[in-house]
């Protein structure tokens, strides 16, 4: 727990979106002393839900809209992450004018315990799931929340006696922070993502940058050696494969922790998430053989290269969580059957030829959905089989129609999934759903 940059308790505060993060962050602040707006552009039953649950509970809220008048009454914003920096509400007045802080800042002002946080364009959720099953291992309480489903001010709010918070944090998490500070902070990789709201390269590489911004002599930011845009930071503690072994040089033990070959999650970019999981929970102070047993019986999570059916002998994966071309490209690369693989959705802003190479040797066609999908045949069809099928129900009707025994149907859509759904969650569920529905009704017939 730190002092906080304003005052909270006695404080008007305004909440600016009511999903995960606005919906948390209002009812800790609430708890806390603050006298909260909370409010939403949209008026989905998804919003107008969220806001009468705040209503009962006594915290001021509405969906469709931001009333304004209201908003000049606060003292300072919370902003949740989904919201673009452009968006007009931000970039006017009272909004402009006020301090705006992001959920995982305001979050942190009440976390009694230290903070392990992990970024990255791809790999994050992984790696944070790994490390909290690691430390949960080693016999250290966590609670693992952040991007990665579960908001930084749900955890603090519900798992306030445990010994670390483990976090997934984003780069719009990270845009408006202002005295966050991890304990550990781990950076993957670092490649092109979100062009559809950041003017380039350079400017997400700077809100991924300062997740070690407020970080002192006694914190550790451990980064990835092998990755063209990290590398260059010289360390003489790390993490590292020898012949097969995952080996460790931490702070209290220097070693081989476990071979590759015992991991359960497949892939060399597995290999990768596993060594920065394994140096993080060193310097958390997790006991090697605990961050060997870890490793070891991690399964993977949901919605990241998930086998969720093997039907007639074509198997279906679901890897709705892969929204970039590079995530896609480690699926490509993780599976040696032949693929029909499902691309499209929301366009992000970065290319997919250079998919290209890869879906040619590996893809016996292309499905497409969504809102880019023109955008992706015209993109691919001179190298590989494609076909705009508009929808997720169609593609995988259409994968089924496709598939030999033997060939794997992959969901790695390459785009955010909000022209048809939720989030990526709703539409991995969605998939899972129409694959084991189709597999039932074959099983009738
Ligand atoms: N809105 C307004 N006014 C506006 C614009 C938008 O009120 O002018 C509203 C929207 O209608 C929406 C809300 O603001 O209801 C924004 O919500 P949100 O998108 O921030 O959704 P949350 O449910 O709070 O989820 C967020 C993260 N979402 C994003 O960053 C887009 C979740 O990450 C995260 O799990 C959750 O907080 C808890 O920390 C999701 C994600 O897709 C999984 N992240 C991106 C990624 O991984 O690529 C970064």
């Amino acid at each position: 727990m730190i002092d906080s940059p304003v005052q909270v308790d006695g404080a008007r505060v305004a909440v600016l979106g009511l999903g995960r993060s606005g919906s948390a962050a209002a009812r800790l602040l609430s708890r806390r002393g603050a006298s909260v707006y909370a409010s939403d552009v949209a008026s989905s039953d998804r919003t107008v839900a969220a806001a009468e649950a705040l209503i009962t509970e006594g915290i001021e809220a509405s969906a469709a809209g931001h009333d304004r008048e209201l908003l000049f009454d606060c003292d300072w914003i919370v902003v949740s992450p989904g919201i673009r920096p452009d968006a007009e509400i931000l970039n006017t007045p009272p909004v402009c004018d006020r301090p705006i802080f992001s959920e995982i800042e305001v979050a942190s002002w009440f976390a009694r315990a230290p903070v392990a946080a992990v970024t990255g364009t791809n790999g994050k959720t992984t790696t944070t799931a790994l490390l909290g099953a690691v430390a949960q291992t080693g016999g250290v309480s966590v609670s693992v929340a952040g991007n990665i489903g579960r908001a930084f001010s749900t955890a603090v709010l519900e798992d306030p006696g445990v010994e670390w918070y483990v976090l997934e944090v984003s780069s719009f998490q990270l845009a408006r922070i202002e005295t966050f500070r991890p304990r550990v902070a781990v950076v993957l990789n670092l490649t092109a993502d979100h062009l559809d709201t950041y003017p380039d390269v350079d400017a997400y590489a700077r809100d991924k940058a300062r997740i070690s911004l407020n970080q002192g002599r006694d914190d550790h930011l451990c980064l990835n050696a092998e990755d063209e845009a990290l590398s260059g930071f010289g360390s003489d503690r790390g993490a590292w494969v020898d012949d097969g072994w995952i080996t460790l040089a931490g702070e209290a033990y220097s070693g081989p922790i476990i071979k590759t070959a015992a991991l359960k999650i497949p892939g060399q970019h597995n290999v990768q998430n596993a060594l920065a999981a394994t140096l993080a929970a060193e310097l958390m102070g997790i006991e090697p053989t605990a961050i060997g047993s870890g490793l070891r019986s991690f399964g993977g999570v949901e919605h990241r290269l998930e086998r969720v059916a093997i039907v007639d002998g074509v198997t279906f994966v679901n890897d709705s969580k892969a929204t970039n071309v590079e995530s896609v490209t480690v699926a490509l690369r993780a599976f040696d059957q032949p693929l029909i693989v499902v691309l499209g959705g929301r366009h992000k802003g970065s290319p997919y030829a250079p998919l290209a190479p890869l879906l040619a040797a590996r893809a016996r066609h292309v499905l497409v959905i969504g809102e880019a999908a023109p955008r992706i045949v015209s993109e691919l069809d001179e190298v590989v089989d494609v076909t705009d099928v508009g929808t997720l129900e169609r593609a995988v009707e259409r994968a089924r129609e496709l598939a030999r025994p033997g060939d794997l149907v992959l969901l790695s859509p390459a785009c955010s999934s909000y022209d048809q759904f939720d989030n990526y969650e709703v539409r991995g569920e969605r998939f899972r759903q129409l694959v084991v529905a189709g597999a039932e009704r074959e099983v009738a017939r």
